[in-house]
Order: C-alpha cells, then structure tokens, then sequence
C-alpha cells in the first residue's frame, strides 16, 4: 500500500490481516507444509478455512469403498456401536441398512487410517496446538456421516448448533476447537451441504447459548453462507460458529453427501474401549432416531 507523507511516497507493508480482510468469504486456500498469516488471520476474523484438493481422487474413491466393506462387515455382525458410541443406522434408497454415522472408522477403514496419519497434515495438526493428536481412540475417533434425503434415512440434515454444549453447560466460554473436515463429494447449494454463519466464533456466552434454538432451528440466516465442496477438499472450522447442514434439494443416491472429521486432540487422552459406557446424550439421540425411524 502507498501512502505519502508531505509528498514522498512511503511504502507501507500491508499486513496479513489487512490482506485477509480484502479476501472474498469463498476463497480457496492451498495447504503448504505451514498455515500462512494470511490463512491464519482469515481464520481469526472469519473462523474458518477451506484448503482445496487435499486427498486425491484416488484416496476419495478408496475411502468410499471401505465405506462399502465397513457397512457389510458390520451389518453381517449386527454392530450397534463401537465402544460405547451408537452406529446411527438408516436406511438407502431401496430400504436396505445403511449407515449414516460412522465412528471409530480408522480402527475399520486402512485407507482412513493412513490418511488422517499423513504427514500433509502437518500444519493442521499445529494450528490445533502443541503435540496434537489423533484421537483415533478417543471421544467418537474418526467420524464420517453420510446425508441422504430418502424416506429411510434418518440424516438428511441437522439444525443450528454450536459444538461448544459441554462448556456452555459448565457455564464457561468455549475455548477455540477447531473441526477438521474432509469433504468427498462436489457440493453446491442445492446439495444441501455446510452453512455457517461467518464471525459467529467470537459472539459472547449468552448469543452462543440462545441464538438459535440448538438442532430445532433449520431455518437460513440471512448471514449465513454456504461452504461450497469438492470432492477432496479440507475445511476447519470453529466448533464455536454457528453452523447447520441443508437437507439436500435433490432426493435418492444423488442426495447422498459424505463429511468426514478427524479429532485432533490436545487434551490428556482419554482412550475408550469395547467396555466403554454409552454416553447420557448419546443414549437421547438413540431413542430421537428410534423415533424418527419409527414414524
Ligand atoms: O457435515 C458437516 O459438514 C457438519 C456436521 C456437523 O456440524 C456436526 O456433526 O457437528
Ligand atoms: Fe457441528
């Protein structure tokens, strides 16, 4: 930026966070092996990034047929939930089982495993904080749900939430988490897809806790905006914005939208197991989608 001062032309740096600022809320970034302070201040002011084309179109495909042989598997055993943590089980277009959340998946998929250990990851995992881990183990592990908008399914989309209840229970401020998400479809707004609602991060305790009615409220925001995906892309956002998924416009196998979050972990592990009890909310979600699935 050039400014004068009594008519010598002075060049001033123009900052990262200026630079970010003038950037359109739909940019695309690139994932090198740092997050740069353009990428760094647009996070701050906007709470949330999307990195293009960080998996392969090879990795997508292999995901999805690990998916394939990860349903089987589970359905020849007549799985409910891995370490305590409910499979949320719907069903496809032709009224057959189908799973709509899977947890745990790097302890199932080989391809998930190797991907959420890769070292492109790198300056992800840093911007998390200081010896950052994946929680393959841990909470839910590695999670990827699959919208579908058929009469079966019973995620077709999910209402205005935070991810921040456990504090806002406690009574305290969330801290920043950052979600890690890997997207395998092309999504656009008639796919449903992410909304979110930009600067929302920084909103103080009592917005978070009741500006909108968490996961009742699918109603669009003027100030939202849709994150646009393609198959292979990386997001983060803050677990602190408001956000929701749109049911998609289109019904069938062409509804069908996979995203995928990967838990880094920064906090003293916590590692659960086949003796691990179901957790109270998870035990409401399950009777929810018992209902749901029953009427
Ligand atoms: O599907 C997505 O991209 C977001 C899902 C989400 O917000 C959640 O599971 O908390
Ligand atoms: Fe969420």
């Amino acid at each position: 930026m050039a400014d004068t001062i009594m008519n010598i032309p002075v060049e001033t740096n123009t900052s990262a966070e200026e630079a970010a600022t003038d950037l359109p809320l739909n940019t695309r970034f690139t994932l090198g092996p740092e997050i740069t302070p353009e990428q760094h201040a647009f996070l701050d002011k906007h709470g949330f990034l999307i990195f293009e084309q960080a998996i392969s179109a090879e990795e997508v495909s292999a995901v999805l047929r690990d998916l394939d042989a990860v349903q089987e598997k589970w359905i020849a055993e007549g799985r409910k939930m891995n370490n305590g943590v409910p499979i949320f089980w719907g069903k496809d277009e032709d009224g057959q089982p189908f799973v709509q959340r899977f947890n745990f998946l790097s302890k199932f998929s080989p391809t998930v495993d190797k991907i959420v250990h890769d070292k492109r990851f790198d300056a992800v995992k840093n911007l998390i904080g200081k010896n950052t881990r994946v929680g393959s183990d841990e909470r839910d592990g590695v999670v990827l749900n699959r919208f579908m908008n058929v009469p079966g399914s019973i995620y077709k989309r999910l209402g205005w939430h935070t991810d921040g209840l456990r504090d806002l229970f406690l009574l305290r401020m969330p801290k920043r988490m950052l979600n890690v998400g890997l997207h395998y479809n092309d999504i656009g707004p008639e796919d449903g897809g992410l909304r979110l609602i930009p600067g929302t991060h920084n909103q103080g305790f009592l917005k978070m806790c009741f500006a909108k009615l968490y996961f009742l409220s699918h109603k669009a925001d003027p100030n939202e905006i849709m994150v646009r995906t393609k198959a292979g892309d990386l997001t983060v956002h803050d677990g602190r914005l408001w956000h929701r998924v749109e049911c998609s416009a289109k019904t069938g196998r062409a509804s069908l939208r996979h995203s995928m979050y990967v838990p880094y972990l920064t906090d003293a592990p916590l590692v659960k197991d086949a003796k691990s009890r179901t957790a109270f909310y998870h035990q409401i979600g399950r009777l929810l989608r018992w209902l749901k699935g029953s009427l």
